[in-house]
């Protein structure tokens, strides 16, 4: 099924059938993985098919990207090889000299790719802790991007993305500048929200995460309804050759045809544990989306379809850096270990692994403390989940 004929079908048959044809050479209901380098021409310049070389364009990456543009409302979508290749296309994009706007509390990598990398090619970036409360005051002429994510990594703060494009529409009326606004939605992956649909130009991926949501992909992808944007993304692309290989094109595509499936018992589990640690004795704060107490949730209401949570939470534990390394090396099902959105459960302490490179006072600051605790709750059965965190919790006890 291709995007158009997509459009009157709900998520979960678009996330099956968009981009997955049935080989018209062997009746195949699953695509074969072209590892083909190169495409043969029946004269110079005259390719047999479409393809011509693997850098360019693949199948298997043209199945991928078919079916993210169609979960995400997009015109297009561009499969690359991570999802810090991905933000660095991005960046790359803009001009010498442009200024960049972020929300604070952002992926480390993120972090560490506008701060370390992003300056060297010319490219400013400020960091600002409430993007609505304070992206007005820090336009500048060279703004040229704004940059958030919602929920953020690893704090759970959620942004109203309408918001940012009216303060956004109103600086280009006034000053002639377009200001290109980039969702990170990594955290929520398209079953849950579409930011396009709320002001977006260009929403990205690490697929890594829930698209592919087992693993053992390292992959990143962006989508946009912008035909200048995409063109642009396109040709960078090929000139700088992040792509992903055909076989961890394939590997995503079949990930992302079960994502609505692994995001509702995901959301579901999430929620029950969120709610379990906010009467947890040995917790201080929980953040959680889908918690009627979180600071946005009305937000949520609006951004996230059925008001799903997702499957991330954080929060901060009694016993300082201390109960963070004992109650992280307790779980039994939730392995210590980096990135999210696979279906086992994982925990991580993200002052001193993910966002370990962000200067201490600068974390803190958008509440990553030693003492938080970040979790990304997998698809097991929900009561062995919560059994092994109040197992954890116990060991925590008159720390
Ligand atoms: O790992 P990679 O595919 O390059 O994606 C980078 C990335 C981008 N955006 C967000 C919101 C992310 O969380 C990540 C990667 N994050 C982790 C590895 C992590 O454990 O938070």
């Amino acid at each position: 099924m291709t995007i158009e004929q997509s459009s009157n079908y709900s998520f979960g048959t678009r996330a099956i059938h968009v981009g997955a044809p049935i080989d018209p050479t062997t009746g195949a209901v699953i695509e074969p993985i072209s590892l083909s380098t190169t495409f043969g021409q029946s004269e110079p310049s005259k390719p047999l098919g479409i393809y011509e070389y693997s850098r360019s364009a693949n199948p298997n990456r043209d199945n991928f990207e078919q079916a993210v543009a169609s979960l995400e409302s997009a015109k297009y979508a561009i499969a690359l090889s991570s999802g810090s290749a991905t933000t660095a296309l991005i960046i790359q994009s803009l001009p010498v000299g442009s200024h960049i706007i972020s929300g604070g509390d952002v992926y480390g990598g993120t972090h560490r790719y506008f701060t370390k990398v992003a300056n060297t090619h010319g490219v400013k970036a400020t960091f600002v802790g409430n993007l609505v409360e304070d992206l007005e005051s820090n336009l500048t002429n060279d703004t040229r991007l704004v940059w958030l994510e919602t929920p953020s990594n690893p704090t759970l703060q959620i942004t109203d993305i309408s918001k940012i494009k009216e303060i956004v529409d109103k600086h280009e009326a006034k000053t002639g500048n377009k200001i290109i606004i980039v969702v990170d939605n990594t955290f929520l992956s398209p079953y849950i929200s579409n930011p396009l649909k709320f002001g977006a130009d260009v929403v990205v991926h690490s697929v890594t995460k829930y698209i592919n949501g087992h693993s053992d992909v390292v992959m990143g992808v962006l989508a946009t309804n912008n035909d200048v944007l995409h063109d642009k993304f396109r040709f960078l692309q090929n000139a700088i050759g992040s792509i992903p290989s055909p076989f961890d094109s394939w590997l995503a595509h079949r990930g992302l045809k079960t994502l609505h499936l692994r995001l509702r018992q995901a959301s579901y589990s999430a929620q029950k544990i969120a709610e379990y640690l906010s009467s947890s004795p040995y917790v201080i704060h929980v953040n959680y989306p889908g918690l009627k107490g979180h600071k946005n949730h009305d937000v949520v209401l609006k951004q996230h379809r059925d008001g799903l949570g997702g499957g991330m939470i954080s929060f901060r534990i009694k016993g300082g850096a201390k109960g963070a390394s004992v109650f992280t090396s307790s779980t039994k099902l939730f392995t210590l270990a980096e990135s999210l959105g696979g279906i086992e459960s994982l925990i991580e302490v993200p002052a001193i692994m993910t966002h370990g490179g962000i200067p201490k006072e600068e974390r803190e600051s958008n509440g990553v403390y030693d003492d938080l605790v970040r979790v990304s709750v997998g698809i097991e059965d929900t009561d062995d989940l919560i059994a092994d965190v109040e197992q954890a919790l116990q060991k925590v006890k008159g720390l």
